[in-house]
C-alpha cells in the first residue's frame, strides 16, 4: 500500500473541476469562477480519505484538446509515456495549461475526468475521454458528470451550485 496516493482532477475549462476540489477540501477559499480559465496552475493539496493519504490536484482546463489527443496517439504508437513525452516536446507558453495538466497526471494513481453534462456528447469531450484513456494502464480513470442539476433535473432537481 502506498503512503500517499495521487489523484488529479482534469477536464475542459469551466466544467467544475475546482468546485469538486473545493468539496474534497471543504475549503471556501478555492478560486471558482463562472468564467473559464480561472485555474492557471496545478493546485496540489494533501487530504485524508478514510485511512488513505491523498494528494489531490486541481488543474487548469485542457486548452488544446485536439493537439494533445493527436500527439498522445503518436506517442502511444511509439510506446512512449504520453504525459511525460508531451511535457518534453511542448514547452511553448501557449501550452502552459496543458503542461500543468501533464505534470499533474504524470505518476497519478487516479485521474478524475470531469465532464459538463451540457456537452457530454460533444466532439471535444469525446477527444478528452479518448486522450486520458491513453495514459498508462496503472492510472485508474474516474468519470464525473458535473452540473447535471441544470440539464437532467431542470424541472425541480437539485438547485445547488456545488459540484456533483
Ligand atoms: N449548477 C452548477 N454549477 C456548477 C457546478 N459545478 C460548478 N459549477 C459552476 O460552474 C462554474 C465553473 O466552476 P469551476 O469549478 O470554477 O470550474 P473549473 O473547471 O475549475 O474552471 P477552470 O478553472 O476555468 O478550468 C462556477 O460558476 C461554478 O459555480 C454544478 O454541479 N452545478
Ligand atoms: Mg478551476
Amino acid at each position: 500500500m502506498k503512503s500517499v496516493y495521487k489523484l488529479a482532477i482534469v477536464g475542459r475549462p469551466n466544467d467544475g473541476k475546482s468546485s469538486i476540489f473545493a468539496n474534497f477540501l471543504g475549503d471556501d477559499e478555492v478560486a471558482i469562477s463562472p468564467l473559464p480559465g480561472e485555474t492557471k496552475q496545478m493546485q496540489p493539496h494533501l487530504i485524508n480519505l478514510g485511512s488513505c493519504a491523498v494528494e489531490i490536484i486541481d488543474t487548469p482546463g485542457l486548452q488544446h484538446p485536439e493537439t494533445v489527443f493527436l500527439n498522445f496517439e503518436r506517442y502511444r504508437s511509439r510506446g512512449k509515456p504520453c504525459a511525460k513525452t508531451f511535457m518534453e516536446e511542448f514547452t511553448d507558453s501557449k501550452y502552459a495549461h496543458d503542461i500543468e495538466i501533464m505534470k499533474a497526471v504524470s505518476g497519478a494513481d487516479v485521474c478524475m475526468i470531469v465532464v459538463n453534462a451540457d456537452n457530454f456528447f460533444g466532439h471535444t469531450q469525446k477527444r478528452i475521454l479518448d486522450t486520458f484513456l491513453m495514459l498508462e494502464s496503472s492510472v485508474a480513470l474516474v468519470g464525473v458528470i458535473n452540473r447535471s442539476d441544470e440539464t437532467f433535473w431542470a424541472s425541480g432537481g437539485s438547485s445547488s451550485s456545488a459540484a456533483a
